[in-house]
C-alpha cells in the first residue's frame, strides 16, 4: 500500500507532510483484574479475560474433560483493564487526537485521565473518541471497566417476564439476544460456552493535522467487459476550512494507470464528496476457476499547497454480483450471477473457528482459506450466529476468488426491537456495511439466520402468548424487512439483500422448495435417508448437514481412555446437540453393521458422514440449473467437539472434506443410478467446453478385480451438469453381483491425465459382502513428509490412515483401495521427523465389525 502511495507521490508535484500524522499503537502493556481485586494480570490485547486467565493458569484448559464448567463463573463478574502511555510535547502539537477502539467486547466504560470518554454496548462497532483536550504531556492513564453481560442484561429479562426461545444459549436465563455480542459465545449446538469480555480488537491513538479521510468507497455502478462505471465516495473530516487539491487514481499490478486532480473547497467538519469515473476495458475480478482475481489499487490524497494532509488507499476487484430471484416455470429462481454468468455456488457454512475469537490471527485465516480452496469451493456463508469477520477473512476471499454470503449477526431467536436496541443495530449495520463494502468477494447481504422460519414453524406460538408472538413478528419486520434493507441500499447500493435465510421455505414443508433457498434438515433432524435428498432438491441449499465424532486423535486430546464411550460424562460435554448421539446411532443402524468398539464407531461415523454428504451434494450439483447452490453445514469447529463439521478443530480433515474435494472439483464426474439405468454426468464450472475427454467405466469385483471395462469419448459442456453416457445396469452386472461389485469410473484428458474419479457402490456396507483382506504397507520417512505405500489383493473400503500429529495433511484418506491396486499417500506436517518414525496406523471398513 505504501508503495502505491509513494508511486503516486512521485508523479505529483513536490509534496511533503509538514507535520506527519502519527498512529500510536496501544496494544501493549495492559493489565486486568477482577473488579475490586488487587490481583492484576498481564493482558494480551487483542484478547479476552477468559483467554488470559487460561494463559495464566488461573483457569484450566477449557477443552479438556469437563473443564468447560469451571470457566463459567467469569461471565458473572466485572473486569477492569488499565494501561498507561506516554505522549510527548511534540505529539500534543497535532491539531487533533483520536482514540480508536476497533472492538470492545461488549459492555464497557472507558476512562482517560479521570474523564469517562466512552460507553459501549456493541462488540461489532469500532469507536473513535476525540481526546485532544484530555491528553497530557507525559504519562496518560486509560482504564476500562467491562461489565458482566449477564449483570448488564438481567434487568431486561426480569422486566420482560419471559425467557426468549434462544435454545442455543446454554444458560437458564436467556440473555444473549439482549446483547450485541457474538451469539456463539453463549454456547451453540456445537459450541462451548465462554461469554467473553475484553479488548478484542486493536486500540490506537491517531494524531493528525488539517484533515482526515474517514471513509472511501469505490461504488461499482456498472461493470461490463467494455467499461466500469464507478463512483468515488469520500468522507473527509477537515479541521479547518479552505481550498484543497484532491488527487485520485488507480493502479493495477503496481502500475499506475490513472491519476487525476481536482480542486475543491473543504468546509470545516464533515465533507461528503462523490464523483463518477469510467474505467475502459477493465480487467474484471472473476471467481475461482472462471479467470483471474484482478485487484485494483485505488488511492486518494488531499493536499493543501505543497502539503500532503490526508491519504487513503483501498484494493478492490471490478465485477458484478447479483442474486437472481425471478419467477420461472418451477416457481422462483435463487441463484447468483457473477459478471452476468450464472454461478453454481459450491461451499459451506462457516462459523468462527475459535471460541477465543481473538486467536484468529492471519495464519488462521490463511489456513482456513487453504482448506476452502483445497476442497474446490467457490462460496462460503458467514453465518449469523458468529461475527462479522475480520478484514483478513475477506482479503483472503478476494485473492482466492471465493464469494461470501454475509449474514447480519442474528440467529435462531427473536430479538428485541425497541428504539434503543434498533439504534444500536443501525450503528452496527452502517459500520459493518462500510467496513466490508469494498471487498469484491462480498456477494450479498442476508438479514439473519432462520428467524423468520422459526417464528412460523418452530412452535413458539404454543409457548408464548399471542401478544408476545405478534410483537416479535412486528419486530422482525421492522428490523429485517425495513431497517436493514434500507441501510444496505443507502450504504452499499450495489448488492442484493434478503431478509433472512431461508427466504421463504421450511424443510418440513417442501412445497416452497421451488421458490426459495432452503435449510434442508430433512436429512438429520427429519430422519430422512441420504438418498432422499436427491428427490427434494431446493433451488439453493444454504444449509444441510450431518454429524460425526472427530477422529480418535482429537478425542484423545480431551478424553482419557476410560471416557471413550458415547454417553460418558466427558463425551457428553463434547456433544452439544441433544439428539446428536441417538441420530448418529439410528443412521448407523440403517447403513452399517454394528461396530466392534467405540473407536470403530467413531471411524464408521466419519465414513457415513463423508459418503452420505457426498451423495447429497452431488445430487444438488447434478440438479443444476434447477438447483444452483450447495452450501453444507458446516466446514469448521470452534473447539474439539462432535459436530456437523468437515474439518475438526485441530485441522484434521474428516472423510467428508476429502469427499467434498472430489465432488466440488471444477470438472467432476457424477453418477445417478435410477430405474435400472446408470447415468454418468460431467459437472463443470469451467466457462468453456471440453471436447478431449474419455470416460472409462470399470466393473470391479471386490475380490477378483476388474471384470469389464467400457470406454467412451465424451464432452463436458461449460458451466453445466450434463449426462454424457447412460448404461443399462443389466449390461454391466447381474442383480446378485451387486453385493460384491463396484464401479470405478474416471475421466481422462487427451494426455491420459485423470481429471476426476467416481466410485459407485450399489449398497451401503450393511448389505455389501466386503472381503477380509490384509493391507501391505511401507513408509518412506523424511522430515516433514511421510510417504505411505499401500497394497491389497482385495478391496479395502474406506481405508483410513491415522498418525498422531494434529493437523497433518494427507494427500488423500478414507480411500477405496481397489483389488490389486497400489496407492501412495503422502502425509505432510512440519512436526513429522524422519528419525521419529512416527507410527502410521491403517483401518478399513471390513475390520470394524
Ligand atoms: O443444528 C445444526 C445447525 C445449527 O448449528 C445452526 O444454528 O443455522 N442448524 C440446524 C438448523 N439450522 C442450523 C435447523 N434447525 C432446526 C432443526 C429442527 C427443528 C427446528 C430447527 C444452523
Amino acid at each position: 500500500m505504501r508503495k502505491i502511495i509513494t508511486m503516486l507521490l512521485t508523479i505529483l508535484p513536490m509534496l511533503a507532510y509538514a507535520q506527519q500524522s502519527e498512529t500510536i499503537q496501544l496494544n501493549e502493556g495492559w493489565q486486568f483484574s477482577q473488579m475490586n481485586s488487587d490481583q492484576w494480570y498481564d493482558a494480551d490485547v487483542p484478547g479476552s479475560v477468559q483467554r488470559d486467565l487460561v494463559r495464566h493458569g488461573v483457569l484450566p484448559d477449557p477443552f479438556y474433560g469437563t473443564n468447560e464448567e469451571q470457566l463459567q463463573w467469569v461471565e458473572d463478574v466485572n473486569w477492569d483493564f488499565k494501561k498507561t502511555f506516554n505522549v510527548s510535547a511534540a505529539q500534543l502539537q497535532h491539531d487533533e487526537a483520536l482514540l480508536q477502539f476497533e472492538g470492545l467486547d461488549t459492555h464497557a466504560e472507558v476512562f482517560l485521565n479521570g474523564s469517562r470518554i466512552l460507553r459501549t454496548q456493541n462488540m461489532f462497532i469500532g469507536y473513535e473518541v476525540r481526546v485532544k483536550e484530555l491528553l497530557i504531556e507525559g504519562e496518560n492513564n486509560l482504564y476500562i471497566r467491562f461489565h458482566s453481560p449477564i449483570e448488564a442484561m438481567m434487568p431486561a429479562r426480569n422486566s420482560f417476564g419471559y425467557d426468549y426461545p434462544a435454545v442455543n444459549d446454554h444458560r437458564e436465563e436467556k440473555l444473549s439476544i439482549y446483547s450485541r455480542k457474538a451469539p456463539y459465545h453463549f454456547g451453540w449446538d456445537w459450541g462451548i460456552r465462554i461469554v467473553q469480555m475484553g479488548i478484542w480488537k486493536p486500540v490506537s491513538l491517531l494524531l493528525y493535522n488539517d484533515a482526515r479521510i474517514e471513509d472511501y468507497y469505490v461504488k461499482q455502478q456498472l461493470v461490463t467487459e467494455e467499461k466500469a462505471e464507478i463512483e468515488h465516495q469520500l468522507t473527509i473530516h477537515a479541521l479547518t476550512k479552505g481550498d484543497a487539491t484532491l488527487s485520485y487514481g488507480y493502479a493495477l499490478n503496481g502500475k499506475v494507470l490513472k491519476s487525476e486532480q481536482k480542486e475543491m473547497y473543504l468546509a470545516a467538519g464533515v465533507n461528503n464528496l462523490s464523483f463518477p469515473a469510467t474505467i475502459t476495458d477493465p480487467q474484471r475480478w472473476m471467481p475461482v476457476n472462471w479467470g483471474e482475481q484482478h485487484l485494483y489499487d485505488f488511492f486518494v490524497t488531499v493536499t493543501r499547497g505543497d502539503h500532503l494532509i490526508a491519504e487513503k488507499h483501498l484494493r478492490t476487484g471490478l465485477r458484478t454480483v447479483r442474486l437472481v430471484q425471478e419467477p420461472d416455470e418451477h416457481g422462483r429462481s435463487f441463484y447468483f450471477e457473477v459478471n452476468g454468468i450464472p454461478l453454481f455456488a459450491k461451499g459451506a457454512n462457516y462459523i468462527p473457528g475459535e471460541i477465543f475469537t481473538t486467536q484468529q490471527d492471519e495464519a488462521y485465516y490463511e489456513n482456513i482459506f487453504d482448506q476452502i480452496t483445497d476442497a474446490n469451493m467457490n462460496f462460503v456463508r458467514v453465518w449469523g450466529g458468529g461475527i462479522y469477520e475480520n478484514e483478513e477473512f475477506y482479503r483472503q476471499a478476494d485473492e482466492r476468488g471465493i464469494l461470501i454470503w454475509q449474514d447480519f449477526i442474528f440467529a435462531c431467536a427473536p430479538y428485541p426491537s425497541d428504539d434503543l436496541f434498533l439504534t444500536n443495530v443501525r450503528e452496527e449495520a452502517i459500520y459493518n456495511i462500510k467496513r466490508l463494502r469494498n471487498h469484491p468477494s462480498l456477494a450479498f447481504w442476508c438479514g439473519n439466520n432462520e428467524i423468520d422460519e422459526a417464528l412460523t414453524y418452530w412452535g413458539w406460538d404454543k409457548q408464548y402468548p399471542k401478544e408476545v408472538m405478534q410483537a416479535w413478528q412486528e419486530g422482525y419486520d421492522k428490523t429485517f424487512r425495513q431497517l436493514l434493507p434500507l441501510l444496505v441500499e443507502e450504504h452499499d447500493g450495489t448488492r442484493s439483500y434478503i431478509h433472512g435465510s431461508p427466504y421463504d421455505a421450511n424443510w418440513g414443508n417442501t412445497e416452497k422448495f421451488a421458490s426459495s433457498d432452503v435449510h434442508d434438515w430433512g436429512l438429520w433432524y427429519g430422519h430422512l435417508p441420504f438418498e432422499a435428498m436427491a428427490e427434494r432438491l431446493p433451488r439453493f441449499a444454504s444449509e444441510f448437514g450431518f454429524q460425526s465424532f472427530p477422529e480418535m486423535k482429537t478425542i484423545r486430546s480431551f478424553a482419557p481412555e476410560e471416557q471413550w464411550a458415547l454417553e460418558s460424562e466427558v463425551m457428553q460435554v463434547h456433544q452439544k446437540a441433544t439428539t446428536g448421539n441417538s441420530l448418529i446411532k439410528k443412521y448407523m443402524e440403517m447403513y452399517f453393521p454394528e461396530p466392534k468398539s467405540f473407536e470403530d464407531f467413531v471411524y464408521m461415523g466419519l465414513v457415513m458422514q463423508g459418503n452420505g454428504m457426498e451423495e447429497s451434494v452431488e445430487a444438488m450439483r447434478r440438479g443444476r440449473p434447477y438447483c444452483m447452490g450447495a452450501l453444507y453445514w458446516q466446514i469448521n469447529d470452534d473447539w474439539p467437539v462432535v459436530s456437523w463439521s468437515s474439518i475438526d478443530y485441530y485441522g484434521n480433515w474428516k472423510a467428508q472434506h476429502y469427499r467434498m474435494r472430489n465432488v466440488l472439483a471444477p470438472l467432476a464426474l457424477g453418477v445417478d443410478e435410477k430405474e435400472g439405468m446408470l447415468h454418468y454426468y460431467t459437472l463443470s464450472d469451467y466457462l468453456s467446453d471440453r471436447n478431449d475427454l474419455t470416460l472409462t467405466v470399470q466393473v470391479i469385483d471386490f475380490t477378483k478385480g476388474i471384470q469389464k471395462e467400457f470406454r467412451e469419448k465424451v464432452s463436458a459442456t461449460a458451466n453445466a451438469s450434463t449426462i454424457v453416457k447412460s448404461y443399462k445396469l443389466s449390461d454391466l452386472l447381474n442383480e446378485d453381483e451387486k453385493a460384491h461389485t463396484m464401479l470405478h469410473a474416471f475421466l481422462t484428458d487427451s494426455n491420459g491425465e485423470v481429471i476426476s474419479r467416481k466410485e459407485h457402490f450399489f449398497y451401503w456396507p450393511n448389505r455389501l459382502k466386503l472381503p477380509l483382506t490384509t493391507i501391505e504397507s511401507s513408509v518412506e520417512y523424511a522430515d516433514g513428509e511421510y510417504r505411505v505405500t499401500l497394497f491389497s489383493e482385495k478391496l479395502a473400503k474406506d481405508l483410513f490412515l491415522e498418525i498422531p500429529v494434529q493437523g497433518a495433511r494427507f494427500s488423500d484418506n478414507f480411500i477405496n483401495l481397489l483389488p490389486g491396486q497400489q496407492r501412495t499417500i503422502v502425509i505432510r506436517s512440519p512436526q513429522l521427523k524422519a528419525a521419529d518414525r512416527t507410527a502410521v496406523t491403517v483401518k478399513h471398513m471390513r475390520e470394524t465389525y
